[in-house]
């Protein structure tokens, strides 16, 4: 259908869980809302004036009634009578223009998926939904809403280059760098693929192009989806934060290049040569971080600090290894608390660190996530101020009170170093990678640290006894939050992070069950997906839980959007990489879809979008965030790679942003 020619935004700040307006997880974020979605104020107007609106006077009912409130508008002043003339008539005029919107709102509750005109009020260009022809393809993927069509995108002309040289590794503690032609090499080709049969892709060498036809049409879709979020990215965007794709214009967060630094090592893993060239130019010759502006030290560790390092692994090019180290000094200011619990922002230009304005809280994912980043940076620099400040922190909360059976509260103070808003246990934002990392520095280090494991196996246990529960009417399993005691029946997609973390652990000698936890939740997490009518996760579901229940999973307005996130396509990564369950890919490839039909913006870009529930109009929120570069186009691209060596699960850990870093070699070893 075609979009609405102009659209009208309203920012909405929503308030946090005791945190002021932190919100969206783990950002600072504004949430922009379709007014008559969630701008309530004008709904009570609107709702006292129906009636004006839909019935007709009437002077059968001209009654008692009638003639008493006659007689009391007679008791008025003039002056009282033209008061009330004024605001009704107001109100009427109001009512009239605003009428669509209300409707609208109507429409929506009521969860009619009719043609929508969109509001009013100009703004934005219009979204322009990707013209589909019929898929290249493949074999018929069972799905519920039929298989939504892949775009068949013109050939790219033959460019091909010389492979790249590999530097030689300065350090020894590197370990082997993945060239382009391991970035390629599938050695068996995935059965359900045809060829593609394209031209030569501009990126790859003759020998590479082999390689890559040989190694399927998914995989060739993935570099599809790069190459157009990253032509977005280059033509309005280019060594700023984040693509506005549908104004083709761009937003600063940090003001550091942030979806830039975040796709490199996928652009290595991709195989995209040219464009990993370009952006390596821009690091060396633009890229400062001596600048007066405020980062937020969780954001900048996993993108920034995590993107850099990985790429220094992985390329073997020192030019990476020093931007990490000057990021990673710049943040160090952050630590400098009376707890040792690090602020949420650090100023990298002046040396100077805050918590929010409204609090002097930190959020715990965020102080407890940046661990595998700057452990790594101290063994790269043989410099222990970085382990050791993060290590601090591990320490100290490995020993607060106030936890659930290991399940952590989602805030912690800089000041005292103690949790805060205590009693309430979510496995979602602001508290989820803190499980993630437990497991994965323990893994990191080379399952030396007794503690981290103990930790996180007690957080698995607390989840089960205290957040797990099944759906009705299918029985869905899923985790839901507990406050004060209190189940909801809430999960935030950032959850679906927790399958991939529990076969991870499986793979690593932990219970088997956790393996068997790890696929029911997958299911889950596929149906958060395979339910929508975009084929897309909102950002947040209900279970339903109670018998008779006619369906498993409701969605609150608010909470319909979706931001490109990462966390299935993570999971259905793990998963498929250590079961070599076929479905996981068929998932995964019903999902790139979805995002192919309804988020991609034709000329160039994708963007996050507000309403999932909604095929024909999912109301484009003109965003493309880092993350879709950083980690769920690369994880696409791991799940359809046969290729189990390309980052092996037992040489790398990734970070909680998909930036790979390496499993420390036991010392001694190179
Ligand atoms: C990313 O920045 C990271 O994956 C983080 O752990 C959670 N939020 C986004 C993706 O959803």
């Amino acid at each position: 259908m075609q979009p609405p020619s102009y659209q009208d935004y309203v920012s909405v700040d929503f308030p946090g869980a005791g945190g002021g307006s932190y919100n969206n997880n783990k950002h600072w974020r504004r949430q922009s809302c379709w007014r008559g979605h969630l701008s309530g104020s004008s709904v009570p107007i609107f709702s006292s004036l129906l009636p004006l609106l839909t019935r007709q006077p009437t002077f059968k009912s001209f009654n008692a009634t009638s003639i008493s409130l006659l007689l009391k508008w007679k008791q008025l002043s003039q002056l009282q009578r033209s008061l009330i003339l004024f605001i009704l008539a107001l109100l009427f005029i109001c009512g009239i223009a605003s009428f669509p919107t209300f409707n609208e709102h109507l429409r929506g509750l009521s969860e009619d998926r009719a043609t929508n005109p969109g509001p009013v009020g100009p703004e934005l260009p219009p979204f322009q939904p990707v013209h589909h022809p019929p898929p290249v393809q493949l074999k018929k993927i069972p799905n519920k809403r039929g298989p939504p069509a892949l775009q068949n995108r013109s050939q790219r002309k033959g460019n091909t280059s010389e492979t790249v040289s590999e530097d030689t590794p300065a350090d020894k503690d590197r370990p082997k760098v993945i060239s382009w032609h391991g970035a390629v090499i599938d050695t068996e080709l995935d059965t359900e693929d045809t060829k593609a049969g394209r031209n030569e892709e501009d990126s790859l060498s003759n020998q590479e192009v082999k390689l890559a036809k040989g190694s399927g049409a998914r995989l060739e879709a993935v570099r599809d989806a790069f190459r157009h979020a990253w032509k977005g990215y280059k033509d309005y965007a280019w060594g700023h934060d984040e693509l506005r794709p549908i104004s083709k214009s761009y937003s600063e967060w940090f003001g550091l290049g942030l979806t830039l630094i975040d796709a490199l090592d996928t652009m290595w893993i991709l195989g995209l040569k040219d464009e990993f060239e370009e952006a390596k130019a821009w690091v060396a010759t633009e890229l400062t971080f001596n600048k007066n502006v405020d980062v937020n030290l969780f954001e900048s560790t996993i993108r920034i600090l995590g993107g850099l390092l990985s790429t220094y692994h992985l390329t073997g090019d020192a030019l990476f290894l020093d931007k990490a180290k000057d990021i990673g000094s710049r943040l160090m200011p952050a630590f400098n608390t009376p707890s040792k619990i690090p602020y949420s922002d650090v100023n990298i230009g002046k040396g100077t660190a805050h918590p929010p304005r409204w609090t002097s809280d930190s959020t715990v994912a965020e102080v407890t996530s940046i661990q595998l980043e700057f452990r790594e940076l101290s063994r790269l620099t043989q410099d222990p101020q970085y382990q050791n400040a993060v290590g601090e922190v591990m320490k100290q909360v490995n020993k607060l009170s106030g936890k659930l059976d290991g399940l952590v509260p989602m805030f912690i103070n800089t000041n005292s170093g103690q949790f805060t808003h205590l009693g309430v246990f979510t496995l979602g934002a602001r508290a989820d990678s803190y499980y993630e990392y437990l497991l994965k520095q323990w893994l990191q280090g080379g399952k030396k640290e007794p503690q981290f494991l103990e930790d996180y196996l007690q957080a698995i246990e607390g989840v089960k006894k205290n957040l797990l529960q099944k759906s009705s009417p299918t029985g869905l399993t899923f985790v839901g939050e507990l406050s004060n005691g209190q189940f909801s029946p809430k999960m935030d997609h950032l959850v679906c992070f927790l399958p991939g973390t529990l076969a991870l652990g499986a793979h690593n000698g932990l219970p088997p069950e956790h393996m068997d936890l790890a696929k029911e939740l997958m299911e889950t997490c596929y149906q958060m997906y395979a339910q929508m009518e975009t084929g897309l996760s909102p950002e947040i579901v209900y279970f339903n839980t109670h018998q008779g229940s006619t369906r498993d999973i409701d969605v609150k307005l608010a909470d319909r959007h979706n931001l490109l996130r990462p966390e299935t396509v993570e999971s259905l990564f793990y998963l498929h990489r250590l079961t070599k369950e076929q479905k996981y890919r068929d998932w995964g490839w019903e999902i790139l879809q979805s995002f192919n039909k309804h988020t991609k913006v034709p000329s160039g870009g994708y963007t996050s979008i507000n309403n999932v529930r909604d095929p024909e109009y999912p109301s484009p929120r003109d965003k493309m965030e880092s993350f879709f570069l950083g980690e769920t186009l690369k994880y696409f691209y791991l799940l359809f790679s046969d290729d189990s060596s390309l980052i092996s699960l037992d040489e790398y850990v990734f970070n909680t942003e998909a930036h790979p870093l390496p499993v420390w070699p036991p010392s001694g070893s190179a």
